[in-house]
């Protein structure tokens, strides 16, 4: 459908693939998979799926680790499933968002294999390679976000090359035009296909300083308080060199107008590891970078009301005619339900979240189970894939617990696949299965459903301002206004009951009257001018 504007406000349905659903029983999920499963994507009233990698891979980070960006993983099946897969979305009014990593590529890229080969190929400059130091130690104190430096000693080359992530993802090189052009073409190769857009994986990280100074030290980035606080101007006078450089913006633009050439597309940036805030306001800003971008700020284990709302505030402040867009869960974080209630998840708590989500100011990402409130899976050391997790176990357990299969039915293997599955089932999802889900109208899933048709009804959610009136620990209250359509959301998050005067905090309360919730949520009173919010309780008005 012709609507250029479709994304601002709009809703996002992230997929993992490996972990929808699986076609052909080699217990991982597939493109056919997902094929099969877009009615129910569809029933739920998003407006467009993002497909996290599915090219050829050699699969060290799950796909994040591309080796031909222009074909499809046998794993996930053939380019032609992924032509059906676009053509079955359309035909539900789905748009089709896909992930591009662009920032690195898998150690076994061709163009890798070529670069490390000498010091005088062709593509001898398409990463980022720099000799030792004296010493013999690494060229800079720049630190891989996966841990340890950023710097992997080539034995065959005898150099040093960078790499933010895996040793096994190497950095490109976007200080050389060739590099940036046969990226260029990557995205012009999908968009001819028939994608709607990219979510661009961490979209900070593409340019590096390039005379490869040092950091600050550690204490100094940790004080300046890393992905927070615009607010804070000594943040602000940090500068960090190994990501988010002011070349990644020429480079931003040059993508714009090449989407701007396929009507109705889009773009989500990743940003993260640096004030993601303040970044997100420049890559969004004048219609010309960017179309949005996400940060990992509702990303975090901080659940208090204060902390959406100062992030809310901060970036309203910073943003101008910028987008933002916000998730909660994703593929790379502990499932929302069990991350924000310290480890204790509960169905009308992960409401409460969701109606949060999708009233706040921005587009939204979903992650695929978030709608079923799924916890963090529990998992055993050896049931771990993930080099990141297997590398800080146990401080850190890894991205696994938020990657494990959707249970689709109450049955064996969640009904996900007759193989055994790349990743355990867990047992407790179980009764949370989709099937089961649907025939209950107090789910979480037909909360989300029901909340997601009421968001449609209300232009205010989705191009109204926003204003915050109050919040404790566990509430929330603000307005969203847009022409004559203004609603206050006001949300409790939490177990205990709060009765808040409204009057203290509003003027003109008069003639207020509470819009109907979904009866899948539990609603608050307004009774005389004392807003009454019971435990896990919304309320419009
Ligand atoms: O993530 C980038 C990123 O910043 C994450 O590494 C994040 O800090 C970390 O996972 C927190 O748990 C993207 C992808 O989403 C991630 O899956 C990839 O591993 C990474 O890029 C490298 O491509
Ligand atoms: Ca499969």
């Amino acid at each position: 459908v012709d609507n250029p504007n479709w994304w601002r406000g709009g809703v996002i349905y992230q997929i993992y693939p490996r972990s929808f659903f699986d076609s052909n029983n080699d217990g991982i999920g597939d493109l056919p998979g997902i094929t099969s499963k877009l009615d129910y994507v569809a029933s739920l009233g998003v407006d467009a799926i993002w497909l996290s990698p599915f090219f050829t891979s050699p699969m060290k980070d799950f796909g994040y680790d591309v080796s031909d960006y222009c074909d499809v993983d046998p794993i996930f099946g053939l380019l032609s499933d992924f032509d059906e897969l676009i053509n079955k979305a359309h035909s539900l009014g789905l748009r089709v968002i896909i992930d591009q990593v662009l920032n690195h590529t898998s150690d076994q890229h061709p163009w890798f294999e070529e670069s490390r080969k000498s010091h005088d190929n062709v593509k001898q400059d398409w990463y980022v390679w720099a000799d030792a130091r004296p010493d013999g130690t690494a060229p800079n104190n720049w630190m891989s976000v996966f841990g340890g430096p950023a710097w992997h000693w080539d034995s065959r080359r005898c150099q040093y090359y960078l790499h933010n992530f895996l040793d096994s993802q190497p950095d490109l090189n976007f200080h050389n035009p060739a590099v940036v052009d046969a990226l260029m073409g990557v995205l012009e190769f999908w968009l001819k296909r028939g994608v709607d857009g990219f979510r661009l994986d961490t979209a900070n990280f593409f340019y590096h300083d390039i005379e490869l100074k040092n950091n600050p030290p550690k204490e100094e980035i940790l004080e300046g308080g890393i992905g927070v606080r615009p607010d804070n101007p000594y943040a602000f006078q940090l500068h960090l060199y190994d990501k988010s450089q002011p070349e990644n913006i020429p480079f931003l633009q040059r993508i714009r107008t090449l989407m701007n050439r396929y009507p109705n597309t889009t773009t989500v940036g990743e940003v993260g590891c640096d004030f993601s805030l303040k970044t997100m306001a420049e890559y969004t800003q004048g219609n010309d970078k960017l179309h949005m971008c996400y940060s990992f700020d509702l990303l975090t284990h901080d659940a208090s009301m204060g902390h959406v709302r100062n992030t809310m505030e901060q970036i309203e402040n910073a943003l101008g005619d910028g987008w933002p867009c916000w998730t909660i869960g994703n593929h790379d974080v502990n499932r929302v339900a069990s991350r924000w209630s310290h480890n204790n998840p509960n169905r009308e708590q992960a409401k409460t979240f969701m109606a949060m989500l999708l009233t706040l100011r921005g587009s939204v990402c979903l992650y695929q189970g978030e709608e079923l409130g799924l916890a963090e899976a529990e998992l055993e050391f050896s049931d771990l894939v993930d080099p990141y997790g297997i590398t800080f176990w146990p401080e850190f357990k890894g991205r696994d617990g938020c990657r494990t299969p959707i249970p689709w039915s109450n049955t064996e293997n969640g009904g996900f696949s007759e193989g055994k599955p790349w990743l355990p089932v867990d047992k407790t999802h179980l009764p949370q299965a989709v099937t089961v889900q649907q025939q209950d109208s107090h789910s979480v899933m037909r909360a989300y459903a029901d909340f997601l048709a009421l968001r449609k009804s209300h232009p205010e959610f989705i191009e109204g301002s926003i204003r915050f009136l109050y919040n404790d620990d566990q509430s929330l209250i603000y307005l969203r206004e847009f022409e004559s359509n203004n609603t206050l959301v006001a949300i409790n998050t939490g177990p205990d009951k709060k009765t808040i005067p409204l009057d203290d905090y509003m003027e003109n309360i008069d003639n207020l009257e509470a819009l109907a919730i979904p009866e899948s949520i539990t609603s608050g009173q307004l009774v005389e001018k004392q807003l009454i919010l019971g435990a896990y309780s919304i309320a419009l008005i």
